[in-house]
């Protein structure tokens, strides 16, 4: 039987000195307002801002002091983040309940040498983007045509989780540098309808599928695949067309030469990427074929700029560190649930859902390392939607709801599609709204504008809204890079603090599982015995009553 490996830490978090100090010290932060913080200090906005990787975060509208920096820096040293994150760089297997390696980072490196099991993994990961690169360039050519001889003028990356929401965001994110002469779609949904919304104005012929699955196991990615098969071969009606209408990213190749794919069109991948931290890697091939490999590299080279900056910035001065403890200030201190993403950048439409993936199904865990119940909070709920939009719908809760949500805002300085006035009126808002959000409106301030007295507590805001700002020149390449590693190890920060496993995924494994079990009976010609608890036996009753009647 093989023992729980070793937890990085046997003092629990509430005993930690560090932890303490925090505690007192909230009592005294709690109290303040950032309109006297602010008052008090000419200089906060300056004092309290990093320019690093090309972003400037200014996270002076926190509620937090000087000291309050100082003690979640201790509290990041008493849980011996530097060690850790050497640990995961130099890849040590620090995902400790699937004892992997975890080397997202590698995917980027550039002149190291990064030995898991005594072999260095650099050279197989320059070989994969040399592949990538290659593919990219017959496509982009024209020399890798379709069965019939057409070109290629359609890609539609199949897979889920981590094998589609990064490349769903990247290329949203980059479509600015993309190829318009090419259709990119993604299906990812189980839901039929994916599916045929994605491919009823499509040929077959000029149709690339790029099949995204770590495993080669997923049901829905499988299903979609079969689907794209049967898709193409109804249309071209001879197998040998598979080979030139489907490619695989995976780490499996006999359940990708079982597909039917030749393994010389399979793109690989390694057990020590996971899925939410493998958009670098060919699970990026969409993102390659959208933006061609000199864009790929720089977005590599953007995410390696965090990497060296994680890793070598003093904690006081590093990006991912800070917004990481913040994370944690909120959420174990001011008993925050929530952090909102608000990119002000059409582009960045789905990066709130990619975070989502990368924050919750990094930090949702329960035990720490050792498999102890943690006494305390762990991974907030992020979300968000781009700006202006979110302000006509949910900002009202976070101006003058009970509840406090800390805000990330994102911006850049420079629009890619200059218009009008439009960029200009898109910052004005941000800048504004994180304004509002930090001062608030007095009840003597709203007297004074001639609101009546009983319209006043309506009209007042409370200010004390905590945000951060990220402020980037353009949105390029280079800067999504450092974006997306900047929110990776921000996660990272909060997964050692809390003394978790950021790197597993029981409850997605949990899901496959579940499922699995329910499809026979949703199929059977006879009924089922159905052994599962009432409720869920009288929805599949149901189902099958109503699967009955449309026959
Ligand atoms: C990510 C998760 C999960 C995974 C999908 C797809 O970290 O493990 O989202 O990416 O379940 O898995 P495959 O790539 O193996 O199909």
């Amino acid at each position: 039987m093989m023992s729980a490996p070793l937890a990085a830490r046997t003092l629990p978090l509430a005993k930690l000195p560090a932890w303490k100090a925090l505690l007192t010290h909230c009592q005294e932060v709690r109290p303040l307002h950032l309109r006297q913080l602010f008052a008090d200090d000419p200089q906060r906005g300056k004092r309290f801002a990093i320019d690093a990787c090309g972003l400037y975060l200014d996270y002076s509208k926190n509620r937090v002091t000087a000291e309050t920096i100082q003690l979640l820096i201790q509290l990041a040293e008493a849980c011996s983040l530097r060690e850790r994150l050497e640990a995961m760089f130099k890849g040590q297997k620090i995902n400790v309940t699937e004892r992997r390696a975890v080397l997202h980072t590698a995917l980027r490196a550039v002149g190291e040498q990064i030995l898991v099991d005594g072999i260095d993994v650099v050279p197989a990961v320059h070989a994969v983007l040399g592949k990538m690169a290659d593919f990219t360039d017959k496509i982009h050519r024209g020399t890798w045509r379709g069965h019939t001889g057409l070109p290629i003028r359609n890609v539609i990356n199949i897979g889920i989780g981590g094998s589609d929401l990064g490349p769903v965001m990247a290329y949203e994110a980059l479509r600015h540098y993309s190829r318009r002469d090419i259709i990119f779609r993604f299906i990812s949904n189980i839901d039929g309808t994916d599916f045929v919304e994605a491919t009823r104005d499509l040929n077959p012929e000029e149709t690339l599928f790029v099949i995204c699955s770590k495993t080669f196991k997923t049901l829905e990615t499988l299903t979609n695949a079969h689907t794209a098969r049967e898709w193409v071969l109804r249309k071209l009606g001879d197998d040998q067309a598979v080979a030139r209408h489907f490619v695989a990213v995976s780490t499996n190749t006999e359940g990708v030469a079982e597909f039917g794919i030749d393994t010389n069109q399979m793109f690989g991948m390694w057990d020590w990427d996971g899925g939410r931290y493998s958009m670098d890697s060919a699970v990026g091939l969409s993102t390659m074929l959208a933006i061609g490999a000199e864009n790929f590299h720089a977005m590599l080279s953007g995410f390696h700029d965090m990497d060296q900056h994680f890793r070598t910035a003093p904690f006081d001065r590093n990006l991912p560190v800070l917004m990481g403890l913040l994370a944690v200030w909120y959420t174990n201190f001011f008993g925050a649930q929530t952090v909102a993403v608000l990119p002000y950048e059409q582009y960045l439409k789905r990066f709130p859902a990619y975070l989502q993936q990368l924050t919750m199904e990094s930090n949702g865990k329960h035990v720490t390392l050792g498999g102890t119940k943690v006494d305390y909070q762990t991974g907030p709920i992020y979300w968000g939607e781009p700006g202006t939009n979110g302000q006509h719908s949910f900002y009202q809760l976070i101006h003058q709801g009970t509840k406090l949500v800390p805000c990330d805002f994102i911006g850049f300085c420079r629009a890619l599609n200059p218009l009008g006035r439009h960029h200009d009126l898109l910052m004005a808002n941000l800048f504004a709204q994180t304004e509002a959000l930090a001062f608030g409106k007095t009840p003597e301030e709203v007297r004074a504008e001639g609101t009546p007295d009983w319209l006043v507590p309506h009209r007042t805001f409370e200010g004390n809204r905590p945000t951060n700002t990220l402020l980037a020149e353009r949105l390029t390449p280079r800067t999504l890079g450092s974006l997306v590693a900047l929110y990776e190890h921000s996660v990272f920060t909060q997964g050692v603090i809390w003394n978790i496993d950021s790197f597993d995924q029981w409850g997605v494994e949990l899901g496959k599982a579940l499922a699995e079990k329910t499809i026979p009976e949703l199929e059977a010609s006879q009924t089922p015995n159905l052994r599962h608890d009432s409720s869920t036996n009288a929805l599949i009753e149901r189902y099958r009553r109503f699967q009955k009647r449309k026959k």
